[in-house]
């Protein structure tokens, strides 16, 4: 057995243990071992982060600083991501079981996230404001909001700590970045490039710990203005209620159940790309997973049969090894949980069609087969809850009235799939559908540019695009009286 890495967490600008001495540690999915560990936060450590970023912000250098030097320093933060991205990819792999080459292009494809919001620092204006008084001159500020409290899970974890530290950091906010317990090393390896690029001890913070305590204790926090959380629902519930401690402002990217409407006029070479994309790409283990996928009736068996076919030939395998196109889940609980809801769906009614187990031969490891369920009802298991994993459940639909009602009848609200060539039916559809993004004739792509977020269950906000930058914002409304006589009567509103 390999020796295990052990990490150390980033709090103030030093690197450290948990004041108590506790440690946790990552196991490797595709081999089931530990292979590093780090420590295990606790409430004081927490409380140390957030004053730490707390005085980066109202005394340190971070806050006398402009914003073009701020975005300087992003863009500083997102070149040296560029340089070590072999290096992040290959520790991600090990630590989440994700392909290597989807690490290793989506740790290159984050730098462009902080290159846009490097470039988007010293762009965020005020405004002067017509006023409907005379005299007075009237402006509005845009201030940072204070400390961020930005928690993050194992799947795309630096993608999603980008799309938070990125616009907190060019808005000059600092940040406590709390990593998740199953695979935090990519960040703490990211916690060296920002001080590699400069950025002042204290502006960045990065805790490992558990959900509670650790992340109790950061979103309950007095000095935490602003928490920006990627999750499941059971979390995020908490962290609503925890907002009622300190009135942060809270956005919330959350799971989903999305849908993916394969009409019969659909190139269907196009549609079982963007079918296997939004269910096997990262083993399932994807907020924008389309485990849902409904085909026009008359199409059915011909889509069913090509993406089974497609299906069995996916090379199960080591995440690390280049050719490999599907690797492991990320946790056992992972697919114990997944094995009880495919067999209560067999139980329900489902048709097994592919997968539905541990692959052959696979002694080690957490991998699960890819698995398509043909489903005629809803109501079955495997359709209603998020799995997080390579579990496609898929559905007849006669017309598009029938499509669209059984697409919207979720808790959710993440994102859906369109597949047709007829581009008016694509978007009568487009605007019938409750999600907060729409792929039509794609799936599964993403940009800083493109807002990014839903609604429901699926949470509240968006990030990455202009907006999500206004969200660590606030604004200041500057009265200015330049009359020549004093201020009149104190007694009556002006
Ligand atoms: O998420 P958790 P997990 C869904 C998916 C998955 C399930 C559980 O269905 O199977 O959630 O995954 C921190 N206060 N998604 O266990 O528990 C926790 O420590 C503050 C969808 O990874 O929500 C971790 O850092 N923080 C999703 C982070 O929240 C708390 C991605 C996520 O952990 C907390 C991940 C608390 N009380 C899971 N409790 C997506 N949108 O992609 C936990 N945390």
């Amino acid at each position: 057995m390999n020796a295990i890495a052990s990490y150390l967490m980033l709090v103030d600008g030093h690197w450290t243990e948990a004041e108590d001495g506790r440690r946790l540690h990552s196991v490797n999915p595709a081999t089931g071992e530990i292979w590093a560990c780090f420590p295990e936060a606790g409430i004081d450590d927490v409380d140390r982060a957030v004053k730490a970023a707390h005085r980066a912000m109202t005394e340190g250098p971070w806050s006398r600083m402009t914003a073009t030097q701020r975005g300087k320093l992003l863009h500083r933060l997102s070149e040296l991501l560029v340089e070590n991205a072999e290096t992040i990819a290959q520790l991600e792999t090990a630590d989440t079981g994700k392909l290597i080459r989807e690490t290793r292009s989506q740790t290159r494809y984050v730098a462009e996230y902080l290159r846009y919001f490097a470039g988007a620092a010293d762009k965020l204006e005020g405004a002067t404001l017509p006023i409907d008084k005379p005299d007075l001159f009237v402006m509005t500020v845009r201030e940072p909001i204070g400390v961020v409290a930005a928690i993050v899970p194992w799947n795309s974890q630096l993608l999603l700590a980008a799309v938070k530290l990125g616009p907190a950091l060019a808005a000059g906010n600092a940040i406590v970045l709390k990593a998740s317990e199953h695979a935090p090393v990519p960040l703490l390896e990211f916690g060296r490039l920002c001080e590699e690029a400069g950025i002042p001890p204290g502006v960045v913070n990065i805790v490992t710990g558990l959900g509670n305590p650790c992340g109790q204790a950061l979103t309950t926090h007095p000095l935490v203005a602003r928490v920006a959380f990627t999750g499941g629902l059971s979390a995020a519930r908490q962290v609503i209620r925890n907002s009622a401690e300190n009135f942060a402002l809270v956005t919330l990217e959350l799971g989903g159940k999305s849908p993916i409407i394969v009409c019969d006029d659909a190139d269907l070479d196009s549609a079982v790309n963007g079918i296997l994309a939004g269910n096997f790409g990262a083993s399932g283990q994807s907020c924008v997973a389309g485990s849902r996928v409904y085909i026009q009736s008359n199409i059915f068996d011909d889509v069913m049969e090509r993406v089974r076919k497609r299906t069995q030939s996916i090379r199960i395998g080591d995440p690390a090894n280049e050719t490999t196109e599907m690797g492991p889940l990320a946790t056992a609980d992972q697919l114990t949980r997944i094995e009880q809801i495919v067999a209560a769906s067999v139980g329900a009614g489902a048709v097994l069609v592919a997968g539905g187990g541990r692959p052959a031969g696979q002694t080690r490891g957490f991998y699960y087969d890819p698995t398509i369920l043909a489903c005629s009802q809803g109501g079955v298991p495997v359709a209603r809850n998020e799995l997080f994993g390579p579990v496609l459940s898929a559905f007849r639909f006669a017309d598009d009235a029938a499509a669209i009602a059984a697409a919207n009848d979720t808790e959710y609200g993440l994102a859906a799939g369109i597949f047709t060539r007829d581009i008016g039916r694509g978007m009568r559809i487009m605007r019938q559908l409750r999600s907060g993004i729409v792929w039509m004739n794609t799936y599964r792509a993403g940009s800083p540019l493109a807002p990014f977020g839903g609604f429901r269950s699926s949470g509240y906000g968006r990030e990455s695009g202009r907006d999500s930058l206004l969200d660590y914002t606030r604004t200041k409304t500057v009265w200015i009286d330049t009359a020549t006589k004093p201020m009149g009567d104190p007694f009556t509103m002006r």
